[in-house]
């Protein structure tokens, strides 16, 4: 499918109030195609909720319930019920967090939720930090990056989340990148035609927090897949296909130097060669680690 051929509805609407190049309107246009409009969209405080503009106008074309932060994936499980015991199950109750949001103050509530099967869609718009707020570190920001709470480089690497929520052991789990529409476009669409939870999580390139100028979101996203900084797969019922760019490096194409990704971004513009040598290890360690899956067919 081309990217002509998604469907032509909009259910995100002009005068939304995200940055220019934002990489969540970018993905929420495309999963919003995907899903249609029978959803309740569950957003806890990020930048998803500014992003709908000011009470009483909106720009979400979707019944939409703001919540706080910590507690998304709980109001979705209660959302599920009531839609369960109305009989309405063909409507899906999605959540739309950040990576803030998702790998540090909403993992409980979403570790509830998978294991008591949830019938939702739970999506994670990974932009590696906490936006909204003005740029702190999350669980899912890489070594090395500069945020107003690591201002000489995070000493942590991120988390693998995606593989935190596998261990669940839930129907479906895919990570997507806004770079390829038509990837994102069929994952939503899968995820839509399963039961129970089902976890998508999208790498969100974002200007202002990576330092990058706004006209290269998708440019940022698509160099992290062919750098093997972000790596694009999907377990269905446990067992993980390796997607397009991805599929093609585990099948042996080269990875692009790890260092092209870095020095588009002034988030590691400090960077020492010693930091970049323990990102390339970092990396090339989890790349061993999907060969290893990989060839156990
Ligand atoms: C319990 C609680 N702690 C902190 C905040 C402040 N807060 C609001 S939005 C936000 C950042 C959210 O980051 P993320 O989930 O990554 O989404 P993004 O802003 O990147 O879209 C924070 C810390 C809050 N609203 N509630
Ligand atoms: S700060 Fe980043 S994620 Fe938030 S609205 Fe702006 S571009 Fe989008």
């Amino acid at each position: 499918m081309a990217i002509k051929d998604l469907p032509k509805e909009e259910y995100i609407l002009k005068g939304h109030a995200a940055c220019p190049g934002c990489p969540i309107t970018i993905a929420l246009r495309i999963a919003l195609k995907a899903l249609g409009k029978k959803v309740i969209f569950v957003v806890p405080a990020s930048c998803s909720a500014v992003i709908q503009a000011l009470y009483p106008k909106t720009s979400f074309a979707i019944p939409t319930l703001n919540i706080a932060f910590e507690a998304s994936a709980a109001a979705a499980s209660g959302i599920a019920s009531s839609l369960k015991v109305l009989g309405r199950e063909d409507i899906i109750p999605v959540v739309w967090a950040g990576d803030g949001g998702t790998y540090d103050i909403g993992l409980q509530a979403l570790s509830g939720a998978l294991e008591r099967q949830t019938n939702f869609i739970y999506v994670c718009y990974n932009n590696q930090m906490y936006s909204n707020t003005g740029i702190q570190r999350s669980g899912a920001t890489p070594y090395g990056a500069w945020t107003t709470t690591t201002w000489s480089g995070k000493k942590e690497n991120e988390k693998n989340f995606a593989e935190i929520v596998m261990a669940h052991r839930i129907s479906y789990v895919a990570t997507s990148t806004i770079a390829y529409p038509e990837d994102l476009y069929r994952k939503m669409k899968r995820a839509k035609e399963v039961n129970g939870p089902r976890y998508i999580e999208i790498l969100a390139p974002c200007p202002p927090g990576w330092r990058f100028d706004m006209s290269k979101t998708v440019e940022m996203a698509r160099l992290a897949v062919e750098t093997g900084a972000w790596v694009l797969y999907e377990a269905i019922d446990g067992k993980i296909e390796f997607n397009l760019e991805s599929k093609k490096i585990l099948e042996g194409k080269e990875r692009k130097p790890i260092e092209e990704w870095l020095k588009m971004q002034g988030r590691f513009a400090h960077l020492k060669s010693e930091d970049v040598e323990k990102i390339k290890k970092w990396i090339d360690e989890r790349w061993e680690y999907y060969k290893k899956i990989y060839s156990v067919k």
